[in-house]
């Protein structure tokens, strides 16, 4: 095969920076990267992420800063008939100059940009200088006296600027707006014409379609030769727009089948000559987003290769302050940390960045379906006055990512429509529907989208009457935490979808000891409100935990207490749509992940530990799950007088495994002060894919009456040839009012291979909530935060990422259980 004569010089790597009259002398700078990192490695600034340190950075977003970088340009690179620049990510406003020459000036942290720079360029030595206009006046020019106050922004105008809306502020975020090269930068030549890109899509199960964006010369349609290939075989070729495969292998989404690729080539030909020459990974799946009226309202629904899907996932926000910060291995181990948790969705959230390529090369890999919100947020945006600026993003973004097999929704924005002010206001109700119900889906549409388009995050097409028990689009339940409302709340919606809803809680006191001093270790100390970013936050979380748990002894109590309530809240939403047969069709939790370390609705701590929420997840978004519903409530009235109302419960199985399931339930009920159960019942049953089965309905009267509701524990366990598939721990009373007795946890721990370990744990009574913690090490756990019973040993699997003998980590082992916290 001839090589193609498209080449590139790359220019990322050492570069130099400076900002007069500040500091006129040009400091080292890396690229890709941003300028607090680089103010950082100078030793200009202090850590951003400690104590109050934000607060004295204000001026980085009101400086200009210059990078610049010499080069030796490749002589090959100038015999070829086009040269251009290309820069993946300049963030944001920018005047890029070669040779002292203006090449262009970029208002987008969104887009790729390309210049054609032949003309600029010269033999030998070459010098590439980028000026970054600060956001600060950029914004001020625009702002004009009548501005809509975004919701989070705590200055104003982010809107106006195409950057990412959180860096300048959110309710889990510092305000540290950057600037820089946060992607690739190179120069890239080539002959004649030009592969820009390959937009795939699907609607049939066997057949891709495929456009490709041609630049240059050659137009012939039959230009392109495109190739399948699978495992290194060419199993189908076609010169036409579409490629069909007899009995491909399908890509599912994690939990439901395998995530199969195939590499699809395109080569651009000038008759016989080989010109260019571009691979994507591809799947065979087909999505649709099915709306069907029916008794509920309307229905909202992922169809995937024809199998209507229960989506199980999260919310993603960017993984750093500074996007370029993010490395391969945490984009990786967060989206493990997804599959390893049952997930099968993330919503990329309107409010960060799209996302590199290898963030959806892993979702694809790992069969994580993509909800792909543009990114607008929790504002009101400029309209066709901005046009120039938000078409060539929206093409952009469709052309790079619309080919991944895991994407499955593109969607307008999050929480426009939430704000009162857009249907009070006819100027922005026309700006509103302009982006987002036709320069988006136009674009779309005409880029060949075969993807279900969805204007907003949440989306009502119906309107239900509240408390009607219809509903229809997506739900956004802030009910619990921002109203305030007690979690039984989540029992009494028939949400469709729930694309969002969450709880607080506190990091790990290792995760806080990174950003402030043990003496600053109370929540209502000057570094750590600092990393609270919602301003009611930390009143909610203690009111939460006020209602259900004991008044918790310290920070490393407090941090746990928050945690496991945190992982409950979201259990009990997820345990009702999951199982409500109301026709929910999927929960997505807020959030995933952090940028940096902070109390916020995470389920994962900045850093990479797994909070309780994390653990549980696995857990309640397991294929099948065994609820108990309970007849009865604990709730305090006038005077605070505390009543118990509980007297029984329905045990109910969820499944959403492919084939049909014949399983054993089996409940035991635990006094707290015992080590064998009170009672002890197996009963068989089965479940289908999508259903839901009652197994039993349980009188706990009897019982409460004996030994009273505070001393009773459930434990129910679904099992399949005693493969354990679900399990459950139901607690007659509040937490707070019951006497937690601690009895000691004997651990055995066994080398499996090297750096696992196989830790077995066994008590002589019931221990609630246990937590496995190793400070200082940097550790994984498979299982946490779990009860360990008297009649079963648990275990748990451990990975280090350092040699540690077992003696030493015996040692360092420490196990918490709710009965510490107090
Ligand atoms: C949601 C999100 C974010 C926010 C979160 C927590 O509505 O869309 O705007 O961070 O709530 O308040």
């Amino acid at each position: 095969m001839t090589i193609p004569a498209r080449q590139r010089q790359g220019l990322d790597g050492s570069w130099e920076f400076r900002a007069p009259p500040r500091f006129s002398n040009w400091l080292a700078a890396a690229v890709p990267g941003c300028v607090h990192v680089d103010l950082r490695r100078n030793g200009l600034i202090d850590d951003p992420f400690w104590g109050c340190n934000e607060l004295k950075l204000g001026w980085i977003e009101q400086t200009d800063f210059v990078y610049r970088r010499a080069f030796q340009l490749d002589p090959e690179l100038l015999r070829l008939e086009h040269v251009e620049l290309v820069a993946e990510g300049l963030d944001t406003v920018t005047e890029v100059r070669l040779n002292e020459r203006l090449v262009a000036r970029t208002e987008n942290m969104f887009v790729e940009y390309r210049f054609d720079v032949k003309s600029f360029l010269r033999p030998g030595e070459n010098v590439i200088e980028i000026l970054f206009l600060n956001s600060h006046d950029y914004i001020a020019s625009r702002l004009r006296k009548n501005h809509f106050r975004e919701w989070n922004d705590p200055v104003g105008g982010c809107s106006l600027i195409r950057k990412q809306q959180s860096s300048f502020g959110w309710d889990w975020g510092p305000r540290l707006p950057t600037c820089g090269i946060y992607r690739a930068i190179y120069l890239e030549g080539w002959e004649r014409a030009r592969l820009a890109g390959l937009t795939v899509s699907q609607e049939q199960p066997d057949e891709l379609r495929i456009r490709p964006w041609i630049e240059g010369g050659v137009r012939s349609r039959d230009a392109v030769m495109f190739s399948l290939l699978f495992d290194g075989q060419v199993v189908a070729q076609s010169r036409s727009r579409a490629i069909r495969l007899k009995d491909p292998q399908i890509w599912w989404p994690n939990g439901l089948g395998g995530q199969p690729r195939y590499t699809l080539v395109a080569e651009l030909k000038d008759g016989s000559r080989l010109v260019d020459r571009t691979e994507k990974r591809v799947g065979f799946r087909t999505v649709k987003l099915e709306c069907r009226r029916d008794r509920f309202g309307q229905s909202f629904g992922f169809i995937v290769n024809g199998r209507r899907i229960f989506a199980k996932g999260v919310n993603w926000v960017p993984g750093h302050s500074f996007p370029s910060e993010v490395s391969a291995a945490t984009y990786r181990f967060l989206l493990l940390s997804a599959r390893r948790a049952n997930m099968n969705m993330i919503r990329v959230w309107g409010g960060g960045i799209y996302e590199p390529d290898l963030f959806y090369n892993l979702c694809d890999e790992l069969g994580l379906l993509v909800w792909q919100d543009f990114m607008f947020a929790c504002s009101l945006y400029p309209g066709r006055e901005y046009r120039s600026l938000y078409a060539p993003e929206f093409i952009y973004q469709q052309r790079r990512l619309e080919h991944h097999p895991a994407l499955a929704l593109w969607c307008g924005n999050n929480e426009i429509e939430l704000i009162p002010e857009l249907r009070l206001s006819p100027m922005h109700l026309a700006k509103y529907h302009f982006v987002f119900r036709k320069l988006i889906p136009t674009i779309l549409r005409r880029g060949g989208s075969s993807l279900p388009y969805w204007c907003s995050s949440p989306h009502k097409p119906v309107r239900c009457v509240r408390g009607s028990g219809k509903d229809s689009g997506d739900t956004h339940d802030w009910s619990v935490w921002h109203e305030m409302k007690p979690l039984e709340h989540f029992q009494t919606t028939n949400h469709r979808f729930v694309s969002e809803f969450g709880m607080q809680s506190y990091p790990h006191p290792e995760v806080a000891l990174t950003f402030c001093d043990p003496e600053d270790l109370n929540i209502f100390s000057r570094p750590m409100e600092n990393h609270q970013k919602h301003a009611g936050g930390n009143s909610r979380i203690l009111e939460y935990l006020g209602r259900r748990y004991p008044f918790p002894r310290d920070y490393a109590a407090l941090s746990y207490l928050s945690q496991i309530h945190q992982a409950y809240a979201i259990r009990s939403g997820v345990e009702h749509w999951r199982t409500a047969m109301r026709g929910c069709s999927g929960t997505l939790f807020w959030q995933l992940n952090d940028c940096w370390p902070v109390a916020s609705w995470s389920s994962i701590d900045f850093g990479g530990r797994w909070k309780a929420l994390q653990y549980d997840a696995r857990r309640f978004f397991a294929p099948v799950l065994v609820v108990a519903k309970l007849n009865g409530r604990v709730t305090a009235g006038k005077g605070n007088y505390y009543q118990n109302t509980i007297s029984g419960a329905e045990i109910v199985v969820a499944s959403d495994l492919v084939e049909q399931l014949e399983f054993e339930l089996r409940l035991a009920i635990f006094h707290l002060g015992r080590s064998e159960p009170l009672a002890d019942t197996v009963q068989p049953d089965g479940v289908g894919y999508g259903e839901v089965t009652r197994v039993l309905s349980i009188d706990l009267s009897k019982l409460i009456q004996k030994h009273g509701a505070a001393n009773l524990l459930l434990r129910l366990e679904v099992r399949h040839e005693r493969e354990l598939l679900s399990e459950n721990t139901v607690l007659c009373d509040l937490p707070k009012f019951i006497s937690w007795r601690k009895s000691p946890i004997e651990t055995s721990i066994q080398p499996c291979s090297p750096r696992k370990f196989r830790i077995d744990l066994k008590t002589a009574l019931p221990q609630y909530q246990v937590f496995l913690d190793l400070p200082g090490v940097k550790h994984e756990l498979t299982d946490n935060f779990f009860e360990v019973w008297p009649d079963q040993i648990r275990s748990t699997e451990l990975s280090l990422d350092c040699d540690l003998e077992v003696a030493d980590l015996r040692e360092r082992l420490k196990i918490f259980s709710i009965a510490d916290a107090i």
